[in-house]
């Protein structure tokens, strides 16, 4: 935990298959992270303690993924000064409409950078967590010009019948 520069946290055990690429994004950049289950409704006090002491603790950036009634990421961004992703994770009822929903709608004055909802959220946040750290951060800069240019590359010019 000590040294960590990110903190994912996640409402629920079920929301891990989402925020892990949240997780295993920030581990291929090198980027120290812990990963905590912060219920805003079942574990209250959890969250008021840990966003509170987020910056004391040395984090520099949170990720907070939730769905349904999505308040982890608005609590906690009112919590904390540190700058807060949210990542609305697919819900059953609505197909994560009420996680982004939840999550977007933050009136002026709290921000929270809300990211698209699911998988796509998760990694982004994390990109976009790596992006923040590498403003002061030279070496992280590299690797994350290193990971767009993979992309790039991997790229093809012409659609082939046999690649997904
Ligand atoms: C939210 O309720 C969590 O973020 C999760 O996405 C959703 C469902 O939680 P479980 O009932 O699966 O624990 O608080």
């Amino acid at each position: 935990m000590a040294g960590s520069d990110v903190a994912i946290i996640m409402g629920s055990q079920s929301d891990w298959a989402t925020m892990r690429h949240a997780a295993e994004t920030l581990e291929s950049l090198g980027i120290a992270h812990d990963s905590l289950i912060v219920s805003a409704h079942r574990t209250p006090e959890r969250l008021y303690e840990f966003a509170r002491g987020a910056k004391a603790r040395g984090y520099k950036v949170v990720i907070a993924g939730a769905g349904g009634a999505a308040h982890l990421p608005g609590m906690t961004a009112s919590l904390t000064p540190l700058p807060v992703f949210g990542v609305p994770v697919e819900s059953k009822a609505l197909s994560g409409q009420d996680s982004l929903l939840s999550i977007v709608q933050m009136p002026a004055g709290i921000p929270v950078g809300t990211l698209a909802i699911g998988r796509a959220g998760a990694v982004n946040a994390a990109l976009l967590a790596a992006a923040v750290l590498a403003l002061r951060d030279e070496a992280l800069a590299a690797r994350l010009d290193a990971f767009r240019k993979a992309q790039t590359d991997k790229v093809a010019l012409v659609p082939s019948d046999s690649a997904e």
